[in-house]
Formats: C-alpha cells, structure tokens, sequence
C-alpha cells in the first residue's frame, strides 16, 4: 500500500514540529510549504537527515509551490502571524483571513479530496474562510482547538491530583480560548466526575475554577513567556491526533471546530464541539443536553464566533 501523503501549509513553529512528529509516527510522506523560500527546504532536509538516527522513514520534501501538494490525502494549515504578547487571536484576522483564501485555492486546485486540519487563528473564524474558500465538503475541514484546550485542561488536572495524565479526560466546548466552556460534569479521573472529586476532598472547587481559567488562559500563559510566539509542541501532537484518527479510521471522539449545521441551534458556523473522526472525516457530531448554565457559556461563545464571521464577511464579501 502507497504511503499516505501529509501536506502541511504554514513551515513555522507549529508546520516544523508537525513535520517531526509525522515523521516519527510513520503517518505518511511529509510535503513542507512556506511562502519564505528556503525555510521549507532547509527544516525538511534537517528532519530528513534525523530520520536515520531515530530510525523512520518517510519522504520530506520542502516547497513553496502549490503543485507539490498534488493528491495530499491530509492537509494540515498553519499559515499565517501569530500572536505576539498583548495581541488578542482576534487581532490576527485581516492577515490571515488573505492568507485563508490563497491556501484555500490552492488546497481546492491540487488537493480537494483532502482531510484539511486548520489550525490559523482565530480558529474557529479561519476555519470557515479556509473551508469557504476551498469549497470542500464541511465534513472534511475542521479546526484544531478543542484537542489542545482538553489537552491543557488535562496535564492541570493531572497535576493537580497528582495522577496520570492518561488516566484524566476533559469535555470543552466552544470556542477556542477565552470563550472554551469546559465541562466538568463530562470531564472525568477514570470515570469519576470532578464535582464527585470535589466532594471527595481531592481539591476545592475554588482550585477548580482556578485550574478552569488558567485553561482559558492557556495560550496567552505562553505568548507571555515565549514573547516571540505563541505555543507549538501541543498545537501540533493536537493536530496530529486529529490527522492519525482519520487516516486509521480510528474513529476517536475528539472536541474539533466542525460545522454546525442545525446541532446545538447552531447554523452555518464553526463552533468547538465533540466529534467523531474517521475515514470519511467527521462521521458525527456529538450532540450532548446541556445546562442552563453551560448553554449560557456555549451562546456566548457562538456569538463571539458569529461576530469573528461577520467581520471576515466585511474585510472579504466574497467569501
Ligand atoms: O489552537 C490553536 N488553533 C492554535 C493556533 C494554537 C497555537 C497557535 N495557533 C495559530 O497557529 C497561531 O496564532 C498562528 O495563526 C498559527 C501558526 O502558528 P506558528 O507558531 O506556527 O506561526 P509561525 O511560526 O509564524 O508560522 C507561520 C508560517 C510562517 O512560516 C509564515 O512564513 C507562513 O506561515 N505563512 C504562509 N505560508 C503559506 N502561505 C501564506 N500565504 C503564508 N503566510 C505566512
């Protein structure tokens, strides 16, 4: 069997370590693009020459020409600016909006029966650019924002408890960051709940508020130390758990920024929720009863994505 082709769009900090960690699973032959000439070749060819000494193998090549994305069977988006200290994601969506419809045309030129994986922000605004732009079905683009929420959510609640991290599963929904409604009813030390975990004495519910906005403020914790970039080791193994249930037909239930079209009253956007991923992309939206309390979190957060929408609309009515 042929291997698998990875398409990766964006060679920075995250397009870098998503062509590692490719590498390393074996998912695939790696294809790096950039605009910045040089960056993509010269971080293949470093991989590439690791791969020996770990002992994977896999194709790199690095690019800055579309045509080389040619039957890509994922693509994975990173392109566009990150945030720098006192930027909000929001800040970032004229630029990137013009970089979304550039790799979009070229995503739907040379690739369009792709698993496309956006991770540009804002979100869950640029993963309806990228798929409007594309023109591809909505259950083959979805964003990365939920896996690495959870993911954050996880290691705090692991830490704090002092257990695996493997042991503890996390629910979000929303959207990503400061709107991210987690749910801690659904979020879980095999199987126990956390109020339960509350109850039991193994922490305050004030340290789980405390651990809860520190999630929120995940992103922002690490712009704030990095000052020249924002987060890129948890980004990436996010994209790539996405990326490896789909091309395995693993079918692992994953909080993504996925099209909503009717679940959850919601119409037409891309908003964080629980789906199932697969060979067909996203097979199924979880849809989950929710409180009076996390349907306010979940409402703000959609109208939060809905005015992100909006002003896309106005900077590019074409779209
Ligand atoms: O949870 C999430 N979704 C995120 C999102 C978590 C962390 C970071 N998140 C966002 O990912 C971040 O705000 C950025 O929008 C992206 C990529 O972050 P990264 O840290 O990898 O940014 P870099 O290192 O600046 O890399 C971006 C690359 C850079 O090499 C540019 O030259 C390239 O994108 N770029 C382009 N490539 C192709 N085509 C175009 N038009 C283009 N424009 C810039």
């Amino acid at each position: 069997m042929a291997r698998s082709k990875i398409g990766l769009v964006g060679a920075g900090q995250i397009g870098g370590t998503l062509a590692h960690l490719v590498g390393l699973k074996e998912l695939g032959d790696v294809v790096l693009f950039d605009i910045v000439d040089g960056v993509p070749q010269g971080k293949s060819l470093d991989l590439a020459q690791s791969s020996p000494v770990d002992g994977w193998n896999a194709k790199l090549k690095g690019t800055s020409s579309y045509e080389d994305l040619e039957g890509a069977d994922v693509v994975i988006v990173t392109a566009g600016v990150p945030r720098k200290p006192g930027m909000s994601r929001d800040d970032l969506i004229g630029t990137n909006l013009k970089v979304m419809e550039q790799v979009g045309a070229g995503i739907a030129k040379y690739a369009p029966d792709a698993f496309v994986i956006c991770i540009t922000n804002p979100l869950d605004a640029m993963v309806w650019a990228l798929q409007t732009a594309s023109g591809l079905p909505a259950e083959k683009v979805v964003g990365m924002a939920g896996v690495l929420d959870s993911s954050r959510f996880r290691y705090f609640l692991a830490d704090e408890f002092n257990v695996s991290v493997e042991d503890v599963t996390a629910f979000v929904l929303g959207g990503h960051g400061d709107t991210m409604v987690p749910l801690p009813r659904y979020s879980t030390v095999a199987g126990v709940p956390l109020p339960d975990l509350v109850k039991m004495g193994w922490t305050s519910q004030e340290k789980l508020d405390q651990i809860i906005q520190r999630t929120r403020d995940g992103g922002a914790e690490i712009v704030g130390l990095l000052k020249t970039g924002s987060a890129f080791y948890a980004p990436a193994a996010s994209a790539v758990a996405m990326a490896e249930s789909y091309l395995k037909d693993k079918k692992r239930v994953l909080p993504c920024a996925a099209y909503l079209s009717g679940q959850y009253g919601v119409d037409g956007i891309y908003v964080g929720v629980p789906v199932v991923i697969g060979a067909g992309g996203v097979e199924r939206i979880v849809e989950i009863e929710l409180d009076a309390a996390e349907k306010a979190g979940f409402d703000k957060s959609v109208e939060s994505v809905k005015g992100l929408i909006a002003a896309c609309k106005t900077i590019a009515p074409n779209l």
